[in-house]
């Protein structure tokens, strides 16, 4: 490996700045279920656009989640139905920021290919084509990563709102800078978010720290059911209906508690069982070598190699026993 020298190419950006340049009013689309990349990457686009003088709208299939009402102007995202109800003037471009393929876009798809031009900023493993430029590069950690190179190409200012949502996509992606395609540049544009007076700490609290009250509920109720299996290498949590009924909880909410199974010593591999109405529900997750994807590919569903899901139409106690043995005879 070559200590210091950056051997990655980058992909070409003067398509994407040429097309924004030539762009008088602009709609701004990201993916639904949003998350920090795609909210904090579509905001900060936002208002490197409106620095450079244009008109935007930012749509979005689904409301902005709580956990990310702390952005300043998070209120500037606009759902897909009040778009729909909205008087608006003609779009010259549509931008698609954070979203791997169209139906990603989900109900803001048709008013994304209602412009003449099109642009799509993404860096997920492509599998769909669907902008008529496409800025994408796989090695980045987030999306936020190729909009802060936007600031760059235009020699923009990082403000320090503009700080708090690069962090946002930068720090969501990454898992608060613990995996994921951690890069010198990506540090380099931390540096520079610092340097615009990111408050570093009240956002890490907001977006890493701070947990629902709800979600604690659940994960005692999680935690309680860990049992440990292939001795001690895999474990299992347990959460039925009636943990949700009675936590007064949503399956939203338990987002995340997959990880706790996984994070312990010895442990190379676990499960998430969630009893749903449509059959029991899996989370993988394991550590390499170990395969999940096999074990969630066998039972129907699908994923990568660390971290995939399936959903089993089988009573639950059955539905996981199948699953118990399934990775027992897996990791040994
Ligand atoms: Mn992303």
């Amino acid at each position: 490996m070559n200590r210091g020298i950056i051997t990655t190419v980058k992909p070409d950006i003067s398509a994407a700045a040429a097309i924004i340049k030539g762009a008088r009013r602009v709609l701004l689309a990201t993916h639904l279920q949003p998350d920090g990349d795609a909210i904090g990457s579509v905001l900060a686009l936002d208002s490197l656009l409106r620095q450079l003088g244009k008109e935007t709208v930012i749509v979005c299939q689904d409301p902005v989640p709580e956990s990310l009402c702390f952005l300043p102007g998070w209120e500037r995202v606009t759902s897909a139905a009040k778009f729909a109800s909205m008087k608006h003037g003609a779009f010259d471009l549509s931008i698609s920021v954070d979203a791997s393929d169209f139906a990603r876009l989900g109900d803001c798809g048709s008013s994304f290919l209602s412009s003449p031009q099109s642009l799509k900023i993404d860096h997920h493993a492509t599998n769909g084509v669907f902008a008529q430029v496409s800025y994408v590069d796989e090695e980045v950690a987030a999306t936020g990563v190729l909009v802060y190179r936007l600031f760059e190409a235009f020699g923009a200012t990082i403000t320090q709102d503009v700080a708090i949502y690069l962090y946002t996509a930068l720090s969501t992606d990454t898992g608060n800078f613990s995996f994921g395609k951690m890069t010198e540049e990506l540090f380099s544009q931390m540096a520079a978010l610092m340097k615009a007076d990111l408050p570093i700490a009240a956002a890490a609290r907001q977006l890493h720290l701070v947990k629902q009250p709800a979600y604690i509920r659940l994960l005692t109720r999680a935690l309680d059911s860990l049992a440990y299996l292939s001795g001690g290498k895999l474990t299992r949590i347990l959460l039925r209906d009636s943990d949700f009924s009675d936590l007064d909880a949503n399956m939203e909410q338990a987002e995340g508690i997959v990880n706790f199974g996984l994070n312990i010593r010895g442990v190379k591999a676990t499960f998430l069982a969630t009893e749903t109405s449509e059959g029991v529900k899996f989370s993988l997750r394991s550590l390499p070598p170990y395969d999940v994807s096999r074990a969630a590919t066998h039972f129907g569903g699908g994923g990568h190699v660390l971290a995939a899901g399936c959903t089993i139409s089988k009573p639950f106690d059955e539905a996981v026993a199948m699953m118990s043995a399934y990775l027992e005879g897996m990791i040994t």
